[in-house]
């Protein structure tokens, strides 16, 4: 069984910062869960693109609010708490915040740990591990 803390992973290199986000990664590829867990925040204000091209990720709002911007259709989905997308296409998407919004992320192949956005807003598929 595995069991961590939010507050104990934060001051690990579990928590990646990024320029709009930042993001606590519970559980890993050396977790061999077959996913990985995260719980992310987006800062209050913010766009990111993204496209991950590498990964299928599902994302469930557990505070705070924005919207979702698909980027093939230009379909716009508001999101508050409850809200839950699935990128099952690997669908280019625009993620933009009215207020800072608490996410819980699950990321099909799991990340190795310390992945950032490239400038396509892909995560490799082969990052940097954690030290476990
Ligand atoms: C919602 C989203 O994709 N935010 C970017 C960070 C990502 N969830 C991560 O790396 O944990």
């Amino acid at each position: 069984m595995i069991v961590r803390h939010l507050h104990a992973a934060n001051a690990t290199s579990r928590r990646v910062v990024s320029k709009t986000w930042e993001s606590t990664r519970l559980l890993l590829k050396n977790d061999a869960m077959g996913f990985s867990f995260h719980i992310t925040t987006i800062y209050a204000g913010t766009e990111t693109r993204m496209h991950y091209r590498n990964h299928l990720e599902s994302v469930y709002c557990i505070s705070g609010g924005g919207e979702i911007e698909d980027t093939a259709t230009g379909e716009r989905h508001a999101i508050q708490p409850g809200t839950m997308y699935a990128l099952d296409k690997h669908d280019v998407h625009i993620l933009r915040s009215n207020t800072e919004m608490k996410m819980a992320c699950v990321f099909n192949p799991p990340l190795n740990g310390l992945e950032v956005h490239d400038t396509t807003g892909a995560y490799p598929l082969e990052a940097q591990s954690v030290e476990s």
